[in-house]
């Protein structure tokens, strides 16, 4: 297949304001990075240690680590600050014997807590869980089940979500309310770090395939190499800047590009409580003069279609503007370009390759449309069906040459799973298709499985369906990602109904909040289809998600 599709819009030049900073990272390598780290002297490490407690080691303890923003205003925190609550947490978790190895599970908002409760289970050794804080019951239990977690930090309200009878190995649950009522000083030098392998598991991301449930992609310690490096080259992280993720810690980007790259390049990082408002959004940059920004297509087409809004703003400060998760339009890098006077330099990664790959450096041209280019050291492949690399234009399967620093160390208790990205010798698989230009730039031509990505969210069809089906009125479900404007895709099931039900508007709605309440609410179906059947496979009787979804593809073609 030969690719048709190839960028209308004119590259955006490299911005040389920005060369001038970038020139200070050039051959900084994962060997210098090493060098840096504990690693690099002793051969053991620990990511919350590099992350914070170094810092304050070199002397920049005063330096503000976080900014917590909410409706009640803005609560900052110095390095020395953080450190001594992680140190106050490691030190609760040791005491309810948390050990190196153990799963400990972190349910919160996103909250200053949240971020000090993950490095702290890392500190003590420990691999943290973080869970998005709108999972309910299901995805809650299903997650904590699969690799037996024993500890989980949460709060009051959040806890009501956990089905705690159905969690055999969950022995203790923690509260950060009762943990902040705790009178003790934090300052423990370095007594309580866990100074671990750099192949010791550091956190587990429970993440979506097109089968089967979500499956625990597990990294190592020594990701932190990956991310500090891609920190510097890729967020280009400088002393003086105010660094903003919107994403949740129990997403990747979250944990990997809210946390753990901007504070091992010592960021000024924000902490953004509630969903998203534009109005909020824009006055957060202005008021806290954010230099960074990282967020998602579906968050920029949000802020495009509110008009003139930004013009409101002083949004002067912002230098550096990145994307990820989906597919970043080519109208939207133009939109950022001409109104708000910035680049936006899309990234493509995963939670399993655990760090940037395929970037767009800040001194490079960007060709709306393409996801940039292989990050230096890294070599990607577009592969035929026999692993072969294919020519420039084609479109055929996106690989990278494994390894690298940051890729997964192992699927939790599935090496079946972890087996099946490394079919073609040398080469790790990424279920997306692609095509690489002469220049080396690759763009993305969609998923070669079932997955549906909405909002950024990657969402596996199979765990819709099941949960679909529990509801008494559900007798088969299939479910694919509809193209949506906005959301890249909206989760949508076709449903046939067992007897005795009768189709309804009424029905549907029940059956969606039936997913949101019992699984979570970017799971739930967006729109529901009632139909007579369901195409199926002849041999085995599989539902043809892929027939629903081109039939949902050609009705918008129709529309349109
Ligand atoms: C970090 C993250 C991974 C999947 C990936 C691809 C899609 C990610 C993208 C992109 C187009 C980009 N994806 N970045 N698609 N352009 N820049 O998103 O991890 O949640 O595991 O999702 O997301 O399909 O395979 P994850």
């Amino acid at each position: 297949m030969s690719s048709n599709v190839s960028s209308h819009i004119d590259p955006i030049e490299g911005d040389f304001h920005l060369t001038n900073y970038q020139k200070t990272h050039d051959n900084f390598s994962w060997e210098d990075a090493k060098k840096l780290l504990s690693y690099g002297k002793t051969g053991k490490l620990n990511a919350a240690y590099e992350t914070i407690d170094r810092h304050v080691d070199e002397g920049y303890g005063e330096k503000i680590a976080l900014h917590y923003v909410d409706e009640n205003g803005t609560k900052s925190l110095t390095f020395r600050e953080v450190k001594a609550e992680t140190d106050k947490y490691a030190q609760i978790l040791k005491e309810n014997g948390v050990k190196k190895g153990d799963r400990v599970f972190v349910f919160l908002p996103k909250t200053a807590e949240c971020y000090i409760a993950i490095l702290s289970v890392i500190k003590v050794g420990a691999i943290a869980g973080p869970l998005f804080e709108a999972f309910m019951e299901d995805a809650i239990k299903d997650r904590i089940n699969d690799c037996t977690g024993s500890l989980l930090i949460t709060d009051h309200e959040l806890v009501k979500r956990v089905p705690q009878a159905d969690i055999p190995s969950l022995e203790t649950i923690l509260y950060v309310e009762d943990i902040a009522k705790e009178d003790r000083t934090g300052n423990h030098g370095n007594e309580l770090v866990e100074w671990v392998d750099p192949e010791d598991g550091l956190i587990i991301h429970y993440t979506s395939g097109s089968t089967g449930k979500p499956k625990g992609v597990l990294h190592a310690h020594r990701s932190t190499v990956h991310h500090i490096v891609t920190g510097k080259w890729v967020l280009d992280i400088h002393d003086e800047d105010v660094y903003w993720c919107t994403s949740h810690p129990g997403w990747v980007t979250g944990s990997v590009y809210g946390l753990f790259a901007p504070w091992l390049n010592r960021a000024t990082i924000v902490i953004q409580g509630g969903r998203f408002k534009a109005e909020n959004w824009y006055q957060l940059m202005e008021d806290l003069k954010v230099t960074i920004w990282y967020s998602a297509p579906t968050a920029f087409r949000m802020l495009m279609s509110q008009g003139d809004l930004h013009e409101k703003y002083d949004l002067s400060s912002l230098r550096h503007v990145l994307s990820v998760g989906e597919p970043l339009n080519p109208e939207v890098i133009t939109w950022a370009h001409k109104k708000l006077q910035v680049r936006i330099h899309d990234t493509w990664w995963m939670t399993e390759t655990g760090g940037h790959l395929i970037v767009n450096l800040p001194s490079e041209k960007i060709k709306p449309g393409s996801m940039g280019r292989a990050f230096p050291g890294i070599e990607v492949g577009i592969l035929n069906a026999n692993g072969e690399k294919l020519p420039a234009g084609e479109v055929g399967q996106l690989a990278v040459k494994a390894p690298w620093p940051g890729l997964m160390k192992e699927i939790w208790g599935n090496e079946d799973k972890f087996k099946s990205y490394f079919i073609y010798e040398g080469w790790y698989i990424s279920g997306d298709l692609a095509y690489q230009d002469e220049e080396g730039h690759v763009f993305f031509q969609g998923r070669s499985d079932d997955m549906i990505n909405s909002a950024g969210e990657r969402i596996g069809p199979f765990e819709v369906e099941s949960k679909l089906i529990e509801h008494p009125a559900v007798a088969e479900a299939g479910v694919v990602g509809k193209p949506d404007e906005v959301r890249g895709e909206i989760v949508k099931a076709f449903i046939t109904l067992r007897p005795g039900f009768l189709a309804s508007d009424n029905l549907k709605e029940e059956i969606r909040l039936f997913v949101r309440k019992n699984l979570s609410a970017h799971a739930a179906p967006r729109e529901i289809e009632i139909v007579e059947d369901l195409p199926k496979t002849k041999i085995s009787g599989k539902i043809l998600r892929r027939q629903l979804k081109a039939l949902e593809v050609e009705k918008q073609a129709v529309k349109s």
